[in-house]
Formats: structure tokens, C-alpha cells, sequence
């Protein structure tokens, strides 16, 4: 990410958050909103980056200390990497750039995978990836998939 798309993207969110227009935000809610941009953190050493930042212990953030604490969990390159190769495997299995991937293309895939899967078993896994059972897999549920979060 571009440091410029990065600035957008946490500006973003911030007032997504601040939803009175103050200024600030709860601290508590940081932890929601790492799990809302899909990033990987250690709930302790986030809870010791904002007792940091927030050195007077208001439980609030103003900007500048939300930018701070979410981009040190942002600098995590690894998981960066690994978004861009879901998106990449996610494009390679939906061919047709629908933006999904159908369960019968899972099933495929699943399949193919491991060949000891019954269509039980098929049916069991594609019920916990199709989440809101629309038949299709859509990103947000392949990435579930695919990173157990
Ligand atoms: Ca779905």
C-alpha cells in the first residue's frame, strides 16, 4: 500500500468510528477496527502501544495517536504480501472476474485438493466457507477460508 492510499484508508476509518464528529475515538474500539481492516496484531502488545500513546489514560485517540498505533500493526509487510496473494489465487479461480467464486468451482478445487473428501464432507466445508449461503464465494469468504479469521 502506498503511503498516500495508506493516509486515505486510516482517515477513512477514523471518522467511520468517530461517529460524533469530536475528534476522537474509544481505544477499546482500536482492536474492532484492526479486525476490520483484516489485519493480524497481538492484543497485548496493542494494549501496550495505546497505554503509550494515550500516555494520560483518557481511553481516547484524536487522530494522530489512531494513525500511530494502527500503522505500527500496518508496517506488518507479511501480511500485506499475504492479502496480495489471496486476491491473486481468488483471480485465478474466478475466471470470469464475477467477483465470486461458485460452490461448484469449490468443490472442484476442494477435490482436487484432497481426493479422501466425500461429497459429505464437501457439503460440511461449503456450508462453513459459504457463510450467508448464497451459493457462491465471494472474497471476504474465500480470505476466511483461507486464513482461518
Ligand atoms: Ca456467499
Amino acid at each position: 500500500m502506498e503511503d498516500d492510499e495508506k493516509t486515505a484508508m486510516l482517515r477513512k476509518t477514523f471518522q467511520m468510528f468517530d461517529q460524533g464528529k469530536q475528534g476522537f475515538i474509544d481505544a477499546n474500539k482500536i482492536s474492532t477496527i484492526l479486525n476490520t481492516l483484516g489485519q493480524n496484531f497481538d492484543e497485548i502488545e496493542l494494549q501496550a502501544i495505546i497505554e503509550q500513546t494515550d500516555e494520560k489514560g483518557t481511553g481516547k485517540v484524536n487522530y494522530d495517536q489512531f494513525a500511530d498505533i494502527v500503522t505500527h500493526f500496518l508496517e506488518d509487510e507479511d501480511a500485506e504480501a499475504m492479502l496480495k496473494e489471496l486476491k491473486e489465487a481468488f483471480r485465478l479461480y474466478d475466471k470470469e472476474g464475477n467477483g465470486y467464486i461458485t460452490t461448484g468451482t469449490l468443490r472442484e478445487i476442494l477435490g482436487a485438493l484432497d481426493d479422501k473428501l466425500g461429497p459429505d464432507d464437501l457439503d460440511g466445508i461449503i456450508a462453513e466457507i459459504d457463510t450467508d449461503g448464497s451459493g457462491t464465494v465471494d472474497f471476504d469468504e474465500f480470505m476466511e477460508m483461507m486464513t482461518g479469521e
